[in-house]
């Protein structure tokens, strides 16, 4: 009886182990899987596949640090099965000149419904690791953009994008990355140059105004030009913070 127990008991065990594993593979393969088509690749699996046949050739390479010399490719993709199985992601990838290349870094989020407009690696405040700089729009209607830093640790990289809401809890889940909009560096224009030329750049954000265009707005056209602001941001050493603000002269072309 008590054998008996033992041996339904360890079935049990066993049937309930099975499904877990099973859901949890289930979860990881829906992950990057197209959940239209279980044979048909994703964009994703396109670029890898793509990267391991040319063994890396044809595809932008990048350093990770400025004494470094080993190259990594640094590439954004995109993925679009439905309204809810839609985002944006960035891979970087080693390894690549083997033939079975390695994906050493990756971000991927909701939030990024996008590849990103603009896409840098360089080294921005001059500490010897290179930043990964994305520019992603926030559409036509808005006509902002916003600036998402990534910056290399010695085994990773992480995100050093200011947040406007430092207190709120704005974390996408999926990606551990906030949300979209809640980058310090979003804005008409977001640039990134070295003003006073020290070596570390500044990071300038113009601020969002009003269209000329949009005829529900009651401003004049003296008005909008007062309205231009440029935010300047400063690197400290531990990260970038508002310097100053400066009032754009009208028809300015440098902002
Ligand atoms: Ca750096
Ligand atoms: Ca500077």
């Amino acid at each position: 009886m008590n054998n008996n127990f033992k041996k339904i008991f360890t079935r049990l065990l066993v049937v309930i182990g099975v499904i877990l594993v099973g859901f949890y593979l289930s979860r990881n393969a829906n992950l990057y899987t197209n959940p239209n088509d279980g044979n048909k690749k994703t964009q994703r699996e396109k670029i890898i596949l793509s990267i391991t046949e040319k063994k890396g050739e044809g595809f932008n390479k990048y350093k990770l640090t400025s004494k470094g010399d080993e190259n990594v490719i640094v590439i954004p993709y995109k993925e679009k099965f439905n309204l809810q199985e839609w985002y944006g992601g960035i891979m970087v990838i080693q390894n690549y000149q083997s033939g079975s290349p390695r994906v050493l870094w990756e971000i991927k989020s909701e939030a990024f419904k996008d590849i990103p407009q603009k896409l840098e690696v360089r080294d921005i405040n001059n500490d010897g690791n290179n930043e990964i700089l994305s520019w992603w729009s926030a559409g036509a209607r808005l006509d902002a953009n916003i600036l998402w830093i990534f910056t290399w640790t010695g085994n990773n990289f992480t995100d050093m994008t200011p947040l406007i809401y430092q207190d709120k809890k704005v974390k996408d889940e999926d990606a551990n990355i906030p949300k979209f909009y809640e980058s310090i560096f979003s804005g008409r224009e977001v640039d990134v140059k070295d003003l006073n030329s020290d070596g570390v750049n500044e990071i300038l954000v113009t601020n969002l105004i009003p269209t000329k265009v949009d005829s529900s707005q009651p401003y004049t056209s003296s008005i909008l030009e007062s309205m231009k602001i440029v935010k300047i941001y400063k690197w400290n050493g531990h990260e970038y913070y508002l310097w100053k603000e400066e009032k754009l002269k009208p028809n300015d072309p440098n902002p």
